[in-house]
């Protein structure tokens, strides 16, 4: 990781080195903390937020599901945002805000702790690998299964989730694959270890269901509405791995993948289509700011929050 100047925690900036924790942190033990990822791209009117708001929004949502009031509004939290890619100065970072249970008791029921909120930012590439964006990536089907709505709520981007994810991606990556995909426990579709799926099947377009056990992706919600915009019909319904064995194309989102074409799933090989290259086209000319047709995702430090 590519260390910047400053970190914003808990309503101030501090030097990157002095923005540490306690071993006795309950989030490193439980797994108690809420997360967010976000772009921020370099524009011709100066570096864009891609969601910024939605993005905060929804880390205020995960937090209520774990029933974590985080001291700072979406607002308050949108001004921090800013502040610290100001005094970073990069064009284009990826920005981790991120809320927690500190250092207090430990034992599981969180108690009194205090909550730490933190913002970071740092440079991240491609996420798959700019071969990965272009040429596509081979995603193995795992043997871990998916976290069910009623093992830990699946809207929350909570950081004990990630477990889950970790297990699916090193499986794959140690089988030769670059990226796992994960079922339900009754076999639907469900999520990347950090994306969302998408199938192109006869000129339309597919994608697990909110109720399908995965994060509501903020990338899935901005490609829809672009295919819709497009005019591609998208259906939000379930899947099963057959569905993509016999697709015409898979892609996966999200805010670190962007939108990254599967070129093979397990064994089948898919290659890389032109649905999912206009898609990627026109995603990627929103967030840089080279379309205006969807100009409203874009947020910049003197603007007002962009419209839900
Ligand atoms: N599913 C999962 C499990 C997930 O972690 C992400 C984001 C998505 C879907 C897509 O969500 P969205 O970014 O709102 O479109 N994963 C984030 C973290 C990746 C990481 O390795 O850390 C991300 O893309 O920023």
């Amino acid at each position: 990781m590519q260390e910047l100047d400053k970190i914003w925690r808990n309503g101030e900036l501090v030097d990157w080195a002095d923005a540490t924790i306690h071993v006795g942190t309950h989030a490193l033990h439980y797994g108690s903390g809420v997360f967010e990822g976000i772009r921020c791209y370099e524009t011709s009117k100066g570096p864009a937020v891609f969601r910024l708001t939605d993005h905060l929004q929804r880390l205020h949502d995960s937090a209520r599901l774990l029933t974590m009031e985080i001291p700072y509004s979406v607002e308050e939290l949108r001004a921090a945002s800013f502040e610290l890619l100001s005094a970073n100065g990069l064009p284009e970072c990826y920005l981790r805000p991120i809320a927690f249970y500190g250092y207090g008791e430990l034992g599981v029921s969180a108690g009194s702790n205090p909550i730490e909120t933190v913002i970071m930012s740092w440079p991240w590439g491609a996420y798959l690998g700019e071969d990965g964006l272009r040429n596509g990536i081979s995603a193995k089907i795992s043997s871990w299964q998916r976290i069910g709505p009623n093992v830990i709520p699946h809207a929350a981007k909570a950081t004990g989730i990630y477990v889950n994810s970790m297990l699916a991606v090193n499986e794959a990556n140690r089988a030769g694959y670059d990226e796992a995909i994960l079922l339900t426990a009754d076999g639907y579709v469900a999520d990347g270890s950090g994306e969302s799926i998408f199938v192109v099947k006869g000129g339309r377009i597919f994608t697990p269901s909110l109720a399908t056990s995965i994060l509501h992706g903020i990338t899935r919600d901005t490609v829809i509405q672009i295919a819709q915009d497009i005019g591609y019909p998208v259906l939000e319904t379930n899947l099963i791995r057959s569905d993509l064995y016999l697709a015409d194309e898979v892609f996966m989102t999200g805010t670190a993948a962007e939108v990254t074409p599967l070129r093979a799933v397990d064994d089948v090989e898919l290659g890389v289509g032109p649905v999912t290259l206009e898609l990627q086209g026109a995603y990627l000319d929103t967030v840089r700011g080279r379309s205006d047709r969807w100009a409203q995702w874009r947020e910049y430090p003197a603007t007002a929050p962009a419209e839900a």
